[in-house]
């Protein structure tokens, strides 16, 4: 079985290349084998929810998109969904898309969603010095598989550090609180509206809560998906 998954997982990263698939599949918190990244649906991609548009990226709210209002999903399957939309989960590269998205939750008194944020604590994250200490330099932007800066600080055009000052222990974010309660780590970056009085905030929460999620436009995806279907309209 694991030689078929990793053969699958091979065949997989040619097309997405994200190591995130190993991780998932090993976590012990999911009793779900097998678990991969979604590849795109063509006609999903082109008919996708196009709920806003900023810097040449649709977005949705799950919670506004009638066949997903609801639902509630674990951080894999949020990706999933997205992925068949040519979409990934959100990320928040700039502190104006940062807060279009704070703008959002306020606006829809929405708890809590999901971001693509992800530390790298999976194989293939091993022996990266330059992601030591994890907590701080050891996460990324798995849609794009873009380093996400320095989580101590606040990060370059930022005026601010959009990681909460707080959290379950009353420590700074990140603080992979839960891996002292039940030994699962906070792997996922999820973006939590005044859980801890602290306002809208960003927070390392184990990947295995559900949640409603943004998504955003993956180029990656949508580039994959016109190149392999001539003429369609994207
Ligand atoms: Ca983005
Ligand atoms: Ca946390």
């Amino acid at each position: 079985m694991r030689v078929t998954c990793a053969v699958v997982f091979t065949v997989l990263s040619c097309v997405v290349a994200d190591p995130a698939i190993a991780q998932a599949q090993s976590r012990p918190v999911s009793n779900r084998p097998g678990r991969f990244l979604s590849l795109p649906n063509a006609q999903k991609c082109a008919n996708r929810p196009k709920q806003f548009f900023f810097r040449g990226h649709n977005y949705f709210f799950s919670g506004h998109v009638p066949e997903l209002a609801g639902r509630k999903v674990d951080w894999l399957d949020a990706r999933n969904i997205c992925r068949e939309y040519c979409m990934d989960l959100v990320s928040m590269e700039t502190q104006e898309e940062n807060n279009m998205i704070f703008r959002l939750i306020q606006q829809n008194d929405v708890p809590y969603i999901w971001t693509s944020g992800r530390l790298c604590d999976f194989k293939g994250c091993e022996n990266r010095p330059d992601l030591e200490p994890k907590n701080i330099f050891g996460w990324f932007w798995s849609a794009n598989r873009e380093k996400i800066q320095p989580t101590n600080r606040a990060p370059a055009g930022f005026s601010f550090n959009p990681w909460s000052q707080t959290g379950h222990k009353k420590q700074r974010q990140p603080d992979n609180a839960e891996f002292d309660i039940n030994g699962t780590s906070e792997s996922c970056l999820s973006i939590l509206n005044n859980v801890y009085n602290d306002g809208i905030a960003w927070h390392d929460v184990a990947c295995y809560h559900e949640k409603p999620f943004v998504c955003e436009d993956s180029d990656e995806l949508l580039n994959y998906v016109a190149s392999t279907n001539r003429g369609i309209r994207l």
